[in-house]
């Protein structure tokens, strides 16, 4: 797996509250989601990362989940064309933080769309749902960005979930963690699929830094999963953001 040693965050405006949601959860307590964010952050840290803390942009409720805005690969930065409207002047900000931190910079263009959290890097091959967010076009657009920079990617349908990596994330060398229809998909045949328990599917979203797995909170059964394979665990609860349809990759960009 890539190691990474950096990790670009951004704090939660009071917008939040008019963050996109389908999860019918409620709305989040800002002061509550601070909190969480601030043990994100340290939880980052204490994966041996170095986390820069972007200022809240009121203008955009959703922009704490900055990982949808970019594509972080060993030999460019793809910037992202988010399909929500609320959501596409969130990668102005993020190109120009980028732009001190990658020599390559790429974007997706018109009329393709794609948010960062369709896509799942397993080494040097790169999934990309196609979902309600991410279109054929913009998927297109990435793999043919990234045969240039000699990876790969390939495309799958996401349904049950907001984001390919909401049901699915690689935790190890060639192991995924998976929800739902992602713990049968032939896609994923020739590789290592660990299942989560269907009363668990949040859990899936999980993200693998340097040997340390960060889990989400309030799910006992993979915690106690992943704990057998002996890999250090961290736990952050974040259900401020579960109200606004995010999990733990989200709330970063690793690199
Ligand atoms: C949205 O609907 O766009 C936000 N409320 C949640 C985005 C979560 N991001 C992710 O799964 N990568």
């Amino acid at each position: 797996m890539d190691t990474f040693t950096k990790a670009i965050v951004r704090t939660p405006g009071r917008s939040m509250t008019a963050g996109l949601s389908k999860a019918n959860l409620g709305v989040p307590d800002y002061a509550r989601a601070l909190q969480q964010h601030r043990n994100y952050i340290s939880a980052l840290e204490a994966c041996g990362l170095e986390v820069t803390v972007l200022d809240a942009e009121e203008a955009f409720p959703d922009s704490t989940f900055v990982e949808d805005t970019a594509v972080l690969t060993p030999g460019c930065a793809i910037i992202s064309r988010p399909a929500a409207c609320s959501r596409r002047g969130e990668t102005e900000s993020i190109r120009l933080i980028l732009e001190r931190c990658y020599t390559h910079i790429e974007k997706i263009s018109a009329p393709g769309t794609l948010d960062g959290g369709d896509v799942m890097q397993v080494g040097q091959h790169f999934f990309i749902g196609l979902s309600f967010r991410t279109n054929p076009a913009g998927a297109g657009q990435l793999i043919t960005i990234l045969e240039r920079y000699g990876m790969s990617g390939s495309t799958l349908p996401v349904t049950d979930f907001l984001h390919l990596k909401s049901g699915v994330t690689c935790i190890a060398e060639q192991t995924l963690l998976a929800a739902g229809a992602f713990i049968t998909q032939s896609e994923f045949s020739g590789m290592r699929v660990l299942p989560v328990a269907d009363d668990e599917t949040g859990g899936a979203n999980c993200i693998r830094i340097n040997g340390s797995i960060i889990l989400p909170a309030g799910f006992p059964q993979l915690r106690q999963r992943l704990a057998t394979d002996g890999i250090p665990l961290v736990e952050v609860d974040i259900s401020e953001y579960a109200k606004l349809d995010g999990g733990l990759t989200c709330l970063s960009l690793r690199f």
